[in-house]
């Protein structure tokens, strides 16, 4: 009978900590022990098949053995052989089955993605052995799948722009750790970051600035069609999917300031007559609703397997006041005999749902939609609010499929250690143990965890001016993430999590990620003074 393995053999022990494990993140379901080593050296053979994420994971497997890898000849026994099989559905699209014996690495899936996941935990296991012209590495078995099927990281474009390069280097190493839904928030009331054709002054200008910078000459910064397509390809290749989101009927001061027309009022902070005068779109005129419903065509075609358009739906109250002077908003006020600000709301949330869902996709949205009476089969709720713990049950109790975004521990503009200074405090910081002990506080029954999709982790980059500080914020917390949703609660454990993160930080400077390193208590990349970067020059 196998046995779950607590400590495994010398191997590991000298590459990692006195806490040696097998050294995978995230942490897989059942490790089984084995005996004897398998030697890996150049010229190790691989036999991965003929379907189109062969070429990938070879790639990717060089990259992490650090070894050439040679094709295996047909006929020929090799030392990594991946196996294609048929499996029953109920298995999921990501389980597999990684078994390393003194003959060589056997990985085995039912599915491509199943078998891309296989190669990663093997390529993090190699990695994790000492250096040399072989590398030892110890017999184990693995079987392994997940406990949430939406592992998500969201990037806020609009505020400040990552760009494609940094966009990839991102989607390289999320797939590492086996997270699989990009949220792109691509608009937002400081820029507008992808191209409509139609409408293209939605660029042109709505993409000129940012948070920091207003100026009218301020450069312009967006992705591309062919942008958008290339990075779609390259996550799907990684078994990513890229969800977009188009911020309404909030959040539109770009879009507004590109085509005046289809202004709905805002609000001015105090002495900042620039943030937000045009917060919201006009939820009643038809223009305006015809504008948007060509927006969420073009949107829809760039990302095919997406599955959902996030149309965003949060915070319009802290721009709606003027709704009520609009003539299309008195106009629809009687006809629809709407009472209120939030009937309007309301009123707009169904009509824009009514159009993503004709697309035939889902409408997913900030929780503040979770009240607007939108169809459970065709809508997926972002519990963000934390500190509305009634909203997320009221939700679930609803039967709406819901992921958990919450800003405690969720939201990645939080500190993440005391000793910060800069980034957002809110009854407290967003430290790497709360964001890896997340869900467990939220006491999910077995029927919730059947609704709860999984969970993201959310970076609104209001405060991120460069590369560095959005790679401070984001990491290693995102491997926390990785770990809270692929991981049975039962196999998770914060001192196992650190012995096998120390290595992970390496790894990640050494592929370009500016990450925190917590324990070499690196200094605070802050956002103080820090000039803004502009990168990627638009094509
Ligand atoms: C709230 S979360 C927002 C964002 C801000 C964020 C700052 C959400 C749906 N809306 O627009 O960037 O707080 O943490």
């Amino acid at each position: 009978m196998s046995r779950l393995i607590g400590v495994l053999g010398l191997g590991w022990a000298l590459g990692i900590s006195a806490v040696a494990e097998v050294p995978v993140i995230p942490r897989p379901t059942k490790v089984e022990e084995a005996s004897g080593v398998w030697q890996i050296a150049d010229g190790a053979t691989v036999r991965i098949g003929k379907f189109p994420d062969a070429g990938l994971i070879l790639e990717r497997l060089t990259q992490a053995t650090g070894k050439e890898l040679k094709v295996a000849k047909d006929g020929e026994a090799a030392d990594i052989e991946f196996a294609l099989k048929k499996r029953p559905v109920e298995d999921g699209p990501s389980r597999y089955s990684l078994q390393i014996s003194e003959k060589g690495a056997r990985l085995s899936a039912g599915t491509q993605e199943g078998l891309f996941y296989a190669a990663e935990s093997l390529g993090q296991i190699v990695q994790a052995t000492p250096r040399g012209k072989i590398r030892s590495v110890p017999a184990v078995t693995i079987h392994d799948s997940p406990r949430f099927a939406w592992r998500g990281y969201m990037l806020d474009e609009s505020r400040h722009f990552s760009g494609e390069t940094a966009v990839k280097r991102l989607l390289d190493a999320m797939a590492r750790y086996k997270l699989n839904r990009l949220h792109w928030h691509l608009t937002d009331s400081s820029g507008w970051r992808i191209e409509i054709k139609k409408y293209p002054k939605l660029t042109s200008i709505g993409g000129r600035g940012n948070e920091t910078d207003r100026s009218d000459n301020a450069p312009v910064q967006f992705y591309t069609q062919e942008q958008i397509k290339r990075i779609v390809a390259y996550a799907e290749a990684r078994h990513i999917t890229i969800i977009p989101e188009i911020d309404m009927p909030g959040h539109a001061d770009a879009a507004v300031l590109a085509y005046p027309e289809h202004d709905g009022g805002g609000m001015i902070q105090k002495g900042n007559p620039k943030k937000w005068p045009n917060f919201t779109f006009n939820p009643a005129k038809p223009e305006t609703l015809a504008f948007l419903d060509d927006i969420l065509k073009e949107v829809a075609a760039l990302f095919p397997n997406a599955g959902m358009i996030h149309f965003g739906g949060d915070e319009a109250h802290f721009g709606w006041k003027k709704w009520p002077e609009l003539p299309e908003v008195q106009t629809l006020m009687k006809k629809e005999n709407l009472k209120d600000l939030p009937a309007i709301e309301t009123w707009f949330n169904r009509r824009m749902a009514t159009t993503i869902n004709g697309l035939g996709i889902k409408t997913a949205g900030w929780d503040e939609i979770a009240e607007k009476g939108l169809p459970k089969d065709k809508t997926v709720i972002f519990w963000w609010r934390h500190d509305k713990p009634g909203v997320l049950r009221k939700a679930l109790d609803d039967g709406y499929p819901v992921v958990l975004c919450p800003r405690r521990p969720l939201y990645f503009d939080f500190l993440q250690d005391p000793s910060h200074k800069t980034g957002r405090t809110w009854g407290g910081i967003n430290p790497l143990a709360d964001v890896y002990d997340f869900p467990a506080g939220l006491k999910l029954s077995e029927k919730d965890e059947k609704q709860v999709l999984g969970l993201q982790a959310c970076l609104w980059t209001e405060t991120c001016l460069t590369q560095a500080r959005r790679d401070f914020l984001t990491w290693p917390r995102l491997v926390a993430v990785a770990e809270s949703a692929w991981t049975a609660h039962s196999r998770k454990d914060f001192a196992s999590f650190e012995a096998r993160l120390k290595p992970q930080i390496g790894w990640l400077v050494a592929n370009g990620i500016a990450t925190w390193d917590p324990f070499g208590k690196a200094p605070e990349v802050s956002d103080q003074g820090a000039a803004v970067e502009y990168p990627d020059k638009p094509e």
